[in-house]
């Protein structure tokens, strides 16, 4: 099961519009696994029922597999065939018993699809097509059943033994083996399909829900990592009494385990009842553990959670409908996110995510629609289109609609479509019924890719009182589609006077629906100043005349946290992209609204942090026509040096304003955390002469994580031997800590140093380095194709590692390796010289005999 499958050309695409009921339903299923890491024997036995009347035979998906046997109503048959890798089953009744046995080889699973072995015990991961590598099934969303689940395994070796549902028995098999039988009532497509068998300890709780019922609560985990499983099992609890509270959503079985596992493609897995997670989700303390990885924990904790209703209860159709469950589930992740700390940095740090993930994938040769029309392999398309800007769709239906018809739209959902493969289509519809609003136009949403570009232009006739807005909106071509039809956008709007700072009209709530319209506000007695797209309403790129004095006007005086977030962001990108282009900047604008937000007392900590953030190199590049990758850098290290330089003082106070020691993680310490370490960011930036022993001090006597590498990535990018010092010694303590290692390699991946992509190169024959797990592997080469400056040295020796590195990673991991290519894919936004060569390694990597359909259509799409 872990053949390379060559690819087949021309590649088979996979549309929407094709699809088409299953001709045959299976309302239950039973497996019997026979565990063995080398030979697993899987026997199947599904009831299967004729769906409306015709002739197919059963066709059941079976990805490299043969069966052993085929058994049809007891008795053995052989008038199958396997073709394409699917089982053909003549049937001639309407309801058939259907038995195969399949054996499997978990241990040499290096993909991580179906079933494998991490760290010595076995788990699965179906989604999206990983449990036709197990057994012969229809193996599509639309296909739901009842499943019973026998596992029998060697004691010693896989004491516990976990599937999804309730535990229904367990007992001794003889010859120093055990079973366990689970139990799952509830219906679900074999995509949610879970078990694990492994030496594992647990951590347990219980829930109590809002009808009274007594959930049994576990995270299992390596004995030694049993100590930084709280974090996780706290946010547990939160999400489900979050999902009561604000969903209106109860958990439905008895247990619900979570199980986390060191090799694993994605960030976690919703399986019903029985999540499993990257470790990397699940395991923190103060030591090893960032606050960043806390707040990880928690939002993915929560999301895997919050899919046992928009996800699992209701299903997807086909996996065209993808952003039904991911965009939904990912809005509601961020919803509970939000309310565990400041909503206001929340949506910051979720509206920069969102920049530098998925307007580069909206503006680039991979650019999708939230509902595609076809796809060659589907595990491409867990895109941050799927999920992030699938997020903002529902955001903005939850806007235009307000909170009380939003929730009973959503209530209305659930209960429709529980148990039900649904589409986005029924989403929307919903929506509408609840709400008695029409969202014809904002299906476009769904339909058209590219980020559309508002500009708007104020204007104030000082004596009629009367100023005018005039917006219009502008969607790019993608790929696929070159015309565009205007959409509906959800701008939140409001004035402020440019004399008195205060608000001249309340917040507006604007739905832009057509390619210009003007917006005539009376009574408009001082000049008035533009906040537009507050709280980041629509998704969408806003090109406004606002002059650099009117920014700085806003970071100080708008009330909407996010709009002077924004305003302070685009006074530094607009002086970052004139540093870029002209080869000078004035700073001044920019070092005063840093100044005067540093010294506002009434802000929080967190939210100074994030605003005195400089855009990144990358962000700066999508602003311009061509990117060039060393006037950027230059550009940002000149008004990071002057920020540094000129507001030194507030830096050093800021500095010394230490958060609690022992470590505490809570809004207000991690706030402060941030505000802390930007501060020795500028200055270092800022060249002060003890720059770099106070990061080497704070590196040494931190008693968390956050401290230690924040000084650790300060240094990393100086000239200062204390660098080597602080590497080796970060490496001798926590050489056996995988994720800590991870960290020490991704860190030095994301230097400013001149040297960085020789020293990626060396760490890529580091004895730790290895492509076998996907961490370790993003780690690195994720990372590097991160650091703009780096990766894009004009000799193309980035471009060539990247190359390198993802054919290697492609014949053990197509999926993984598929994840890493997008950087190479940007060779559009590059003068020639740099899209020839990146042009070379695509071509390079489509030409490899026998890779992967994954990596083949990311590389083969990146060269159109
Ligand atoms: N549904 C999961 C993401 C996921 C997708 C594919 C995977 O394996 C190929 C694993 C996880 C989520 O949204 O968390
Ligand atoms: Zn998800």
């Amino acid at each position: 099961m872990d053949i390379q499958h060559a690819v087949a050309q021309p590649p088979l695409v996979i549309r929407r519009e094709d699809y088409r009921p299953p001709a045959w339903l299976v309302p239950d299923t039973r497996l019997a696994f026979d565990i063995d890491p080398a030979a697993t024997r899987v026997h199947a036995t599904l009831s299967v029922l004729r769906n409306g009347a015709h002739s197919e035979p059963l066709r059941l998906d079976g990805a490299g597999q043969t069966p052993l046997s085929v058994v049809v109503d007891g008795v053995a048959v052989n008038d199958w065939r396997v073709e394409d890798d699917q089982l053909f089953i003549p049937l001639s009744g309407d309801a058939h018993s259907i038995e195969t046995e399949v054996e499997i080889a978990p241990d040499r699973n290096t993909q991580l699809m179906g079933l494998y072995a991490s760290g010595g015990n076995i788990c699965t991961q179906c989604e999206a097509e990983g449990f036709r590598r197990i057994t012969f099934f229809p193996d599509r969303p639309d296909v739901l059943s009842r499943y019973s689940v026998r596992l029998t395994a060697d004691r010693a070796r896989f004491p516990v033994l976990l599937a999804n549902g309730d535990p229904v028995a367990q007992g001794d098999a003889g010859e120093g083996r055990h079973w366990a039988e689970w139990n799952d009532p509830f219906p679900k497509p074999s995509y949610l399909f879970a078990l694990v068998a492994g030496d594992l300890q647990v951590n347990r709780d219980s829930f109590v829900t809002e009808s009274g019922r007594t959930v049994e609560l576990g995270i299992w985990v390596r004995a030694a990592d049993l100590p930084r499983t709280d974090h996780a099992l706290h946010a547990l609890k939160l999400s489900m009494a979050w999902d009561e509270r604000v969903y209106g959503r109860e958990y439905d079985l008895d247990v619900f385990n979570i199980v986390a596992v060191d090799d694993f493609n994605f960030g976690a897995m919703e399986n019903k009842g029985l999540n499993i997670f990257n470790s990397r989700y699940i395991l923190a303390d103060p030591d090893t553990a960032t606050d960043y990885d806390y707040d990880g924990i928690a939002a993915v904790v929560a999301h895997e959670y919050f899919h046992n209703w928009s996800g699992n209860r209701v299903t997807c159709r086909d996996w065209f409908q993808l952003s039904l469950k991911e965009g939904f589930t990912v809005y509601r992740d961020q919803g509970f996110s939000a309310d565990q700390g400041s909503a206001a940095v929340k949506r910051i740090e979720d509206v920069r995510g969102l920049r530098a993930a998925q307007f580069p994938e909206d503006s680039g040769p991979l650019a999708h629609s939230v509902r595609p029309d076809e796809y060659q392999e589907i595990s491409n398309f867990y895109t941050a289109t799927i999920y992030n800007k699938g997020a903002e769709l529902i955001r903005m239906m939850a806007t235009i609609l307000g909170p009380t018809a939003f929730r009973a739209a959503t209530d209305l959902y659930f209960d429709r479509f529980d148990g039900i493969a649904a589409t986005c289509e029924d989403f929307v519809a919903c929506m509408e019924e609840a709400s008695g609003k029409d969202l014809t136009q904002f299906r476009l949403w769904y339909s058209q890719a590219g980020t559309p570009r508002v500009s708007a232009s104020l204007e104030h006739q000082p004596g009629g009182g009367r100023a005018t807005l005039r917006l219009g909106q502008r969607v790019p071509p993608t790929p696929g589609q070159p015309v565009k039809q205007p959409m509906l956008l959800p701008l939140k709007i409001r004035l402020f006077g440019a004399e008195t700072g205060r608000p001249l009209t309340d917040e507006r709530l604007v739905l832009l629906d057509s390619n210009s319209e003007t917006i005539v506000f009376e009574a408009v007695t001082e000049r008035p100043v533009l906040s537009i797209n507050r709280g980041f309403s629509a998704p969408v790129v806003i090109e406004s005349d606002r002059s650099p004095a009117d920014l700085a006007f806003l970071s100080r005086h708008d009330d909407d946290p996010f709009a002077r977030y924004e305003a302070m962001q685009q006074l530094m990108l607009d002086t970052l992209v004139a540093g870029a282009v002209e080869g000078r900047a004035d700073h001044e604008a920019a070092i005063a609204a840093v100044a005067d937000t540093l010294d506002n007392p009434e802000l929080d900590r967190a939210f100074v942090a994030e605003a005195v953030l400089l855009p990144s190199e990358a962000f700066v590049g999508d602003q311009l026509s061509s990117v060039d990758p060393e006037a950027i850098f230059r550009a940002r290290e000149a008004l990071r040096r002057d920020l540094g330089r000129r507001l030194e003082d507030r830096w050093r106070t800021a500095y010394a304003q230490a958060p609690q020691i022992p470590y505490v993680y809570s809004p207000e310490e991690k706030g402060k955390r941030r505000l802390r370490n930007v501060a020795l960011g500028y200055l270092a930036a800022a060249g002060v002469p003890d720059a770099a022993t106070l990061a080497f001090r704070q590196f040494e006597v931190a008693d968390n994580m956050t401290d230690r590498q924040a000084a650790l990535t300060t240094l990393v990018s100086s000239d200062d031997d204390l660098r080597i010092a602080a590497l080796d010694i970060f490496y001798n303590r926590y050489a056996d800590n995988p994720l800590v290692l991870d960290k020490w390699f991704q860190t030095q991946a994301l230097s400013s140093r001149d040297d960085a992509a020789a020293t990626v190169a060396a760490l890529a024959e580091h004895p730790d380095f290895t492509l076998a797990n996907p961490n370790r592997a993003r780690s690195l080469v994720g990372a590097f194709g991160v650091n703009q400056r780096a990766f894009n040295r004009p000799d193309g020796a980035g471009y060539r590692f990247l190359a390198d590195q993802l054919i290697a990673l492609d014949r053990l991991n197509p999926q993984t390796a598929a994840k890493l290519l997008p950087p190479l894919g940007r060779w559009r936004r590059f003068d020639e010289d740099r899209a020839a060569l990146m042009r070379e390694q695509l071509e390079r990597i489509v030409a490899q005999p026998g890779l992967s359909k994954d990596l083949f259509e990311q590389a083969s799409k990146s060269l159109d």
